[in-house]
């Protein structure tokens, strides 16, 4: 049976047993939840906290390092790496817009006695932006300053892409200690269902029907920013900069989408992706090759949206406001986050706990947006891989097929 499968499946037996418990034992939950609820959720969620500092330097280096190859990159690189962080930026604004204004999250829900966290006052944006440069980056590794590791890990991957050969040994030492992360993200996923399992029974066993009002709540945000992000900005950039209609590419995209549905994916479905643009879609096979492999790495607009709604969403519920500075740390966190991480099921979710840390919320706060992540995973990923065609049609426009591009 599928990882997907199997998730679901934990999804209703923990709202089951959950709601069961609240409703007609309360008295006996508390065990139940101490001693196997509980610590079920904790161990997945301290395994995916783990992941995040290693996957997010070794991947931020990996993917700098191959978009800072300018001699590779040229015009083409930079139009379509300033395509892809800019609709990132877009996106988060529109998750921003949408879970400010329907505020998911019911007050205080959990509570800040829940997640016995301190909570900090996030500093001013002028101070966030000059705290992204570290002043001891071990340190900054050992203590999770996520967005210090990530401005850290862009300098390490320019250098290597700069020093080429000088440092060839390193890049293929980073390149292995990447494989050995997205291997360990695996192994992770795969205790998913036992994590979502305890995390769903636990919250909902504690919260009752207003867990499930407010993850439905969650769940509505993440897919209305999703549909709007598809209706406006992709169909907005087919029309306008691809002078393509918005119908002929959502028609002959489709089959792709449903595979990244299915598959949950960006890697996965990217043959199919790079097919269907190529043959579909009119875009020259240089300019496919280069612009949705870049894109299946470093353009991951749906999963930023996820980040934005579940970071607003976990700060309402935990009764913790977010400040403008907070609201910059998290675009720019999720922003530069999104340069490396490697398009496999369940990364925006290792990359949420990142998110969260770095506005100083609780990781505990994942638990009640986990149990329906895969769900809304599967959207994402058909959202990520549409960004990426939408932008690989506007560079074929733009270039007029002329430019002949290496593949990366
Ligand atoms: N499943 C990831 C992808 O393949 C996205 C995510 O996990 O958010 O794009």
């Amino acid at each position: 049976m599928g990882l997907t499968k199997k998730i679901i499946i934990a999804l209703i037996l923990g709202v089951a047993v959950g709601l069961g418990f609240n409703l007609f034992a309360p008295g006996a939950f508390g065990p139940l939840d101490s001693y196997v609820l509980t610590p079920l959720g904790q161990i997945f969620l301290k395994l995916i906290t783990m992941l995040v500092v290693p996957l997010v330097f070794f991947s931020i280096v990996l993917g700098t390092a191959g978009m800072s190859d300018t001699k590779k990159l040229g015009r083409i690189g930079i139009k379509t790496v300033g395509f892809y962080l800019l609709s990132t930026v877009v996106a988060l604004c529109i998750a921003f817009g949408v879970a400010l204004t329907i505020q998911p999250g019911q007050e205080g829900l959990m509570g800040t006695e829940e997640a016995n966290f301190e909570a900090t006052e996030p500093p001013p944006v002028m101070e966030t932006l000059l705290n992204i440069i570290p002043t001891n980056p071990i340190d900054a590794l050992a203590t999770g300053q996520m967005l210090q590791i990530i401005f850290f890990a862009i300098f390490i991957g320019f250098a290597l892409a700069h020093l080429g050969e000088k440092t060839k040994g390193i890049h293929k030492l980073i390149e292995q200690g990447n494989e050995i992360m997205m291997f360990l993200v695996t192994i992770a996923m795969k205790l998913a269902p036992y994590g979502a399992f305890g995390l769903i029974a636990s919250a909902i066993g504690k919260l009752g029907l207003d867990a499930l009002s407010s993850m439905a709540m969650y769940m509505l945000c993440v897919v209305l920013a999703l549909i709007l992000h598809v209706a406006l900005v992709y169909s907005g950039v087919v029309y306008a900069l691809g002078k393509m209609s918005p119908l002929h590419f959502f028609k002959n995209f489709a089959p792709a989408m449903t595979v990244a549905f299915s598959t949950s994916s960006s890697n996965a479905t990217l043959p199919l992706s790079m097919k269907t643009a190529q043959e579909k879609l009119g875009v020259s096979k240089p300019i496919s090759g280069f612009v949705q492999p870049l894109g299946a790495t470093i353009n991951m607009d749906g999963t930023a949206i996820m980040q934005a709604v579940a970071t607003v969403f976990i700060a309402q519920v935990f009764a913790e406001p977010l400040s403008v500075g907070a609201l910059v740390t998290v675009v720019l966190t999720a922003t530069l986050a999104s340069i490396g991480t490697a398009g496999v099921p369940g990364v925006g979710m290792i990359m949420l706990a990142m998110v969260l840390q770095s506005v100083g919320l609780p990781v505990e706060g994942i638990a009640l947006v986990l149990a329906v992540d895969r769900i809304l995973d599967m959207l994402r990923t058909s959202v990520n891989i549409t960004g990426d065609a939408a932008c690989a049609v506007f560079i074929e426009r733009s270039e007029g097929g002329k430019e002949k591009v290496e593949t990366v």
